[in-house]
């Protein structure tokens, strides 16, 4: 906690739990009132489950005397949850014993220096035996879960505070994680902190069952141990900007982004008309100025496939990208294309050609023979055209998770496979010359409208839209983590550009 601000630590031992502040106690539900605040402890504490042999080493250990991370590793984990279901660790799937959560809250000054204030820790319910330690103060503790109990915790926080603020007046001010990286790119490079980087990575969507684009801690922590199973090192947020805290998990972690504007659907002549450029460059003004400050992201994305052979796209584009670089001279910019290299009036402005392909998907449709010689074309062509770096930005095939079919045909999981391998030999003979990444389509399945070629939605998924991993998600994981050990500059790139738990254990 920094000098001078009001607040507390608040460990405990129990189950699944949410929790929150209020006011005035009573055993009701702390709904706010004039008379009544409320702070929401909701979100990321720190984690440990203890695995020792009596399952009791914390309370020998006495981990609630100090922050938690001072007496060993500590994850991630959302509350509310259960943290049983966010991991990809079997151990922790299964574990039954004492685990440990702790958060550092902030709380509002006048909660410590007015005395007549009743501060009340409101548990709304942890499973099952809960003890809860306030700044190391046992407060509560409490048998059986469902129920919520409560601990005043007025004079700890008023002590403390007092003590704290006896120097002088606090002035207002939050910290902002940051980190220091550069970005640059060759001909034929993509370089952070002047190493190459190889982007092996995915393309996401905010999407989930019920949740639609809701946010959700869970399932965005979820998402982030399914990148750390799959040794992915980076994502386009496509095609639209993500959730802030998806950004600052991704800062934390070390995975690198591709930020992408809105900028989807600019297919027809009107669409390149002035209405809209001075609406995408506000858009990429808002963009840049909600996430300049992340280190995560490398490069920006101004749109997805658009109609980039139409005449007016030459002009479109290239004044986009100027006005993003203008904003921020500090990252390349890039659009992600589909159109043919040769009538792409886009591709000469941006500093990294991204293109997406459907080879033995929507063309050739079954001829998985085809891949190879058109994907080592694809890049030939632009890369003789443009010499600037390439990234394979989509591919992918719809498969149903549970179909199977072999010799492999099209929705089948092992069609999905043979599709990503013939992909990958050609990206492996050229990522030793210009290509500098690859993002599969889709990580996981997602909600679309109707149409003849989605099965209730896009399942280009290689995990279900419930999260869990079809055949081609061992394929890939295989890959990355080959990639992520054989590319040793990674590590490095890693670690640097990582404030928090890196994702690789390097
Ligand atoms: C694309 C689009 C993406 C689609 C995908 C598909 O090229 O960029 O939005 O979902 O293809 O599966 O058709």
């Amino acid at each position: 906690m920094a000098p001078g601000q009001a607040g507390a630590w608040t460990l405990l031992g129990p189950l699944l739990w949410g929790c929150a502040l209020a006011l005035q106690g009573g055993m009701l539900y702390p709904r706010e009132s004039p008379s009544r605040e409320r702070k929401e402890l909701d979100g990321l504490w720190s984690f440990r489950a203890d695995f020792s042999d009596n399952r009791r080493q914390g309370f020998e250990q006495q981990w609630y005397r100090r922050p938690l991370r001072e007496s060993g590793p500590t994850l991630d984990m959302p509350v509310p949850s259960s943290f049983n279901d966010v991991g990809q660790d079997a151990q922790l799937r299964s574990f039954v014993g004492w685990v440990w959560y702790e958060r550092e809250a902030a709380l509002p000054q006048r909660w410590s220096q007015d005395l007549d204030t009743r501060v009340v820790l409101r548990i709304g319910s942890a499973h099952y035996y809960a003890i809860v330690w306030v700044n190391g103060v046992h407060v509560a503790e409490h048998e059986g879960g469902h129920l919520p109990f409560e601990a005043d915790i007025s004079k700890l926080i008023q002590v403390r505070l007092t003590a704290q603020t006896a120097a002088g007046p606090v002035s207002d001010f939050h910290a902002l994680p940051v980190g220091i990286r550069t970005v640059a790119v060759t001909e034929s490079q993509f370089l952070i902190n002047g190493k190459p980087f190889y982007f092996h990575g995915v393309n996401k969507h905010e999407d989930a069952d019920i949740r639609g684009k809701g946010f959700d801690w869970s399932l965005l922590m979820k998402d982030f141990n399914l990148l750390r199973w799959l040794g992915a090192n980076s994502f386009r947020t496509s095609h639209y900007p993500y959730a802030e805290e998806v950004m600052q998990l991704c800062d934390r972690y070390g995975i690198v982004v591709i930020d992408e504007c809105p900028g989807v659907g600019i297919v027809l002549p009107e669409s390149f008309g002035n209405v809209s450029l001075q609406h995408h460059l506000q858009v990429m003004e808002e963009l840049v100025r909600r996430d300049k400050n992340h280190p995560a992201v490398v490069m920006w994305s101004v749109a997805n496939e658009p109609a980039s052979f139409l005449k007016p796209a030459g002009y479109y584009f290239k004044t986009v990208i100027a006005h993003t670089k203008t904003l921020d001279p500090s990252r390349p910019v890039t659009f992600v294309t589909s159109s043919n290299y040769a009538a792409d009036l886009g591709a000469p402005y941006v500093d990294v050609i991204c293109v997406n392909s459907y080879y033995s998907w929507y063309h050739d449709c079954g001829h998985l023979e085809v891949i190879q010689l058109q994907l080592a074309t694809q890049f030939e062509t632009w890369y003789r055209t443009y010499q600037k770096p390439v990234i394979q930005s989509e591919y992918g095939a719809e498969t149903i998770a549970g179909f199977h079919q072999d010799p492999p045909l099209m929705f089948s999981e092992e069609y999905q496979r043979s599709l990503l391998e013939q992909y990958h030999s050609v990206l492996d003979q050229k990522r030793k010359e210009y290509v500098v990444g690859e993002l599969i389509w889709n990580f996981a399945d997602f909600m679309t409208n109707q149409t003849p070629t989605r099965a209730l939605g896009n399942k280009k998924g290689i995990f279900t839209r419930q999260r869990q991993p079809k055949s081609a998600a061992f394929l890939l994981r295989e890959r990355y983590w080959r990639l992520a050990n054989e590319t040793r500059y990674h590590r490095s790139v890693v670690k640097s550009q990582c404030l928090g738990n890196s994702l690789f254990p390097f």
